[in-house]
């Protein structure tokens, strides 16, 4: 199938390669010193370096960045920043491959439609901006502010978020809450009263054991708990890994369980029947910290090993001693929250589950459990009043919440109200709707068709930008100020500064800037600062120091990490409605949701078909890297395969390397072709692919048609009715032989 298939109303165009920086501009840009002289940042023929944090993923490493003659040839690890500690992971090192690319979206562009025939033309910022604000002034008009949805993810929103909310909108949807971190948010809100945190309250320095479900570090490369896991082993860390795949974790590991996926809720109660039924659970601080203990125990006294071990297809044995050793390590012990931990409708119970498990050993706050980081205090430097909103939060889900709170509504409603006609205008910064929305691209572009007026604010030409009445080209993150990196909890608390490492290239703005241009238009008064870095200054002060003083680091750090360990005796309290560990929660209760984690079985695949399972490789994060020519040279990191296992192949006469289509339980099939890869290292039920491959986008020259989109075969999803997750391994292919 072509996603031609999907187009309809809002064609898909292509951006004529006028408007894009081209190889040849790009080229005398790149040989070039970049413009501004007499300016600070511009060439002087000397080296220099720039202390900033990253945007290749959501750890926000901090980055030294090597300038020479105006241009950045290397970036490394900051050694000032705790989530450093002066080393990367592959992509961090990547970012001279944006920066320079030479794909880059570098002028505004405004969609046309002359004589039937539908086409970008090339707009000044001007232009760009005022007819952004007219089409939104109108559209808040006619339909109410409820009508214009923001979409967000990555670092430099924050400041059109503040413009929206002195418009008057705050329908703000954040797709990493629902399709990837939401679950393990709320599940440990629910169950200690604080998130799991990024990075993971989970003192793997000091700890024995730990047991990982799905969570695949060395693949998932979140640079400072990679670097705890591997010293962490050097040390005599034990590690267990339950995975249908045999992980890169899972070669590091004691033990590999490769678990029948979707099982993992069983597999958590008949360890939890180990520990209650062999007593060997810590009693004591049971019975001081937590509460539903009777409640956890009427549910998880049936799911016996031997009855876990038929569901999940792990032995009874292994169970046991996994269960055992768990708790004889402990409280030196623990079991990881993950991250993307939406892969069904019940990930919130999973996940609390995982908490509940932790909570179990005693290993609260206890070296090597489970700790809770502090912040760096810095104030919000907030100046400007807000009118009341009609609601705060627009989301159904009794218990959606955020966190900070980023978000109000989850994306997935977001995207029912475009198809639905309540929501008339999207703004989209940077996410890559077709194909990081897990409803799958069908759904996805069903609602972008469906609007009256898409942004998209980006750095490349990436699908999402083919769909939008405007795309306004942001400087990348090494050309800008962001907001602070402040308030984050770890071991270190810490504030970080992104700082502009060179000028913006081509006509490319800040995000800092297009939003306050927006502010301007729309006459909203007295939203921003005179200019970003006196926003920056003035927080900065409140934090006792200076923009001057942090630009030198990059960051502003406590002198010593926290005391994350409780005294013997010291009493606990939680930020739970009832101030103990909640092992049954009472909001889930309250909300008419179970209270302990129930198992539920999910489907089977159909015969003929298997489970697609997804994950991450090293070089690539999705949309963010994928054109990245700089990370992406090697032919393993250029494309995506299909795992199949060696009988399955036999089944299908699939041999290592053919290159074949898949096709899902619905009738799609994959629009590229992608590469089997014959292996043991996967069950026989499932296949696995990276997500973030098969962009159809031809204007990504580098990552065009590489490998197959995973979302473009997800047609079924599942909402967790509790906070409002997608789960979206619910679906099934099977393979196409090329003619
Ligand atoms: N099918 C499927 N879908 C998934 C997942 C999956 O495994 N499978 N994973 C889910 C997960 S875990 C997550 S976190 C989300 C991630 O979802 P997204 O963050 O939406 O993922 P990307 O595809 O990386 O889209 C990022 C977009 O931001 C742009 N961008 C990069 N840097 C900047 C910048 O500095 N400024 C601006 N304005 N734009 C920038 C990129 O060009 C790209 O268009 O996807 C989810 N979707
Ligand atoms: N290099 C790199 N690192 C990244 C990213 C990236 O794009 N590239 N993205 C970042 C982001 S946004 C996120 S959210 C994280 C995601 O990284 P993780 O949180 O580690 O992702 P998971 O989905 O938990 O883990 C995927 C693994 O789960 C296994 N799995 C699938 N189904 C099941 C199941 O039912 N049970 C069990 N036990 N295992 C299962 C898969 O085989 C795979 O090995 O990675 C982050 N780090
Ligand atoms: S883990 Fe890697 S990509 Fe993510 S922020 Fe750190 S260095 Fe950048
Ligand atoms: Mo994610």
């Amino acid at each position: 199938m072509s996603h031609g298939q999907d187009m309809n109303r809002r064609d898909f165009i292509k951006i004529s390669s006028l408007f894009l920086a081209g190889s040849a501009a790009m080229s005398t840009q790149i040989g070039q010193t970049v413009t501004g002289s007499g300016n600070a940042l511009a060439a002087d023929g000397q080296e220099r370096v720039v202390h900033s944090f990253c945007e290749h993923c959501f750890w926000r490493c901090g980055i030294a960045a090597h300038v020479r003659d105006g241009k950045i040839y290397k970036i490394t690890g900051s050694e000032h920043h705790p989530l450093s500690n002066g080393r990367l992971c592959p992509r961090g090192t990547g970012g001279i491959g944006q920066i320079y690319d030479p794909d880059r979206l570098a002028h505004p562009l405004i969609r046309e439609k002359k004589g039937g025939k539908t086409s970008y033309r090339k707009a000044s910022w001007d232009e760009a901006i005022t007819y952004t604000a007219e089409r939104l002034y109108k559209i808040k008009e006619q339909y109410g502010p409820q009508a214009i949805a923001m979409l967000h993810h990555g670092y430099g929103y924050t400041f059109f978020k503040e413009m929206f909310k002195a418009f008057g909108v705050n329908k703000f949807a954040k797709p990493s809450y629902d399709f990837c971190c939401g679950p393990r948010h709320q599940g440990f809100i629910f169950t200690y009263g604080h998130s799991a945190g990024t990075p993971e309250g989970i003192d793997i320095e000091n700890s024995k054991y730990i047991l990982f479900f799905g969570t695949h570090y060395g693949e998932n490369m979140h640079n400072t708990a990679v670097q705890e896991i591997s010293e962490g082993i050097r040390r005599g860390l034990k590690i267990v890994v339950f995975d249908p795949r045999f992980s890169t974790l899972a070669g590091k590991a004691e033990k590999w369980l490769p678990i029948k996926a979707g099982t993992d809720i069983a597999m958590m109660q008949a360890i939890m029947n180990v520990l209650i039924s062999e007593d060997l659970y810590d009693k004591q601080f049971v019975a001081e910290n937590t509460v539903g203990f009777d409640e956890l125990w009427a549910e998880v006294q049936q799911m016996t090993p031997e009855k876990a071990a038929e569901i999940t297809d792990i032995s009874a044995d292994d169970i046991r001693e996994i269960a055992r050793n768990y708790a004889s390590h402990a409280p030196a012990a623990a079991v990881h929250p993950g991250r993307r931990t939406q892969w069904y409708a019940d990930g919130t119970q999973r996940v609390r589950a995982i908490a509940i498990l932790n909570a179990l050993v005693g290993n609260y706050k206890m070296p090597g459990g489970v700790v809770k980081y502090e912040k760096y205090k810095v104030p919000k430097a907030a100046h400007h009043e807000y009118p009341a909103f009609e609601k705060e939060v627009w989301s159904k889900y009794p218990l959606f919440t955020d966190i900070k709170p980023e978000n109000t509504i989850a994306s997935h409603e977001v995207m029912q109200q475009a198809i639905s006609g309540e929501v008339k205008a999207m703004f989209v910064y940077g996410v890559n709707v077709p194909e990081t929305i897990t409803m799958g691209r069908k759904k996805a572009l069903e609602a972008l068709n469906n609007i009256d007026f898409l942004v998209a604010v980006d750095t490349l030409p990436m699908e999402v930008t083919g769909y939008a009445d405007v795309v306004l080209p942001e400087s990348t993150y090494l050309e800008r100020y962001d907001d602070l990196d402040g308030g984050r909890p770890y071991r270190t608390p810490f504030v970080a500064l992104r700082q502009p490492v060179v000028e913006p290239m081509f006509d490319s703005k800040p995000g800092n800037e297009i939003a306050r241009m927006l502010a301007e238009k729309l006459e909203l008064h007295g939203v921003f600062e005179e200019s970003v870095e006196e926003y920056l200054d003035k927080r900065l002060k409140m934090a006792g120091s200076s923009l001057e003083e942090v630009k030198k680091t990059g960051v502003l750090k406590n002198p010593e990490p926290t005391d994350l360990y409780r005294k013997p005796g010291e009493p606990l309290t939680f930020k739970t409605p009832s101030g103990k560990i909640e092992l049954a929660s009472s909001k889930m209760k309250e909300a008419g949701f179970d209270a302990v984690p129930k198992f539920i079985q999910h489907p089977d695949a159909p015969e003929g078909y298997y489970r697609v399972l997804t994950g991450r490789k090293p070089m690539l994060t999705f949309g963010r890297t994928a054109n990245n020519r700089f990370l992406n040279e090697l032919p393993t990191a250029r494309e995506n395969e299909i795992w199949v296992n060696p009988e399955v192949a036999a089944k299908h006469q699939l041999s290592h390397g053919e290159s074949i289509h898949l096709k899902n339980q619905a009738g799609v099939v994959s629009e590229f072709p992608i590469k089997v890869k014959v292996t043991q290292r996967i069950r026989q039920d499932a296949v696995y692919m990276v997500h973030g491959y098969g962009h159809y986008f031809k204007k990504l020259k580098w990552a065009h048609a590489k490998g197959a989109s995973h979302n473009q075969l997800i047609s079924n999803y599942e909402i967790d009715e509790s906070i409002g997750a997608v789960g979206f391994q619910n679906n099934f292919v099977t393979f196409i032989k090329e003619a």
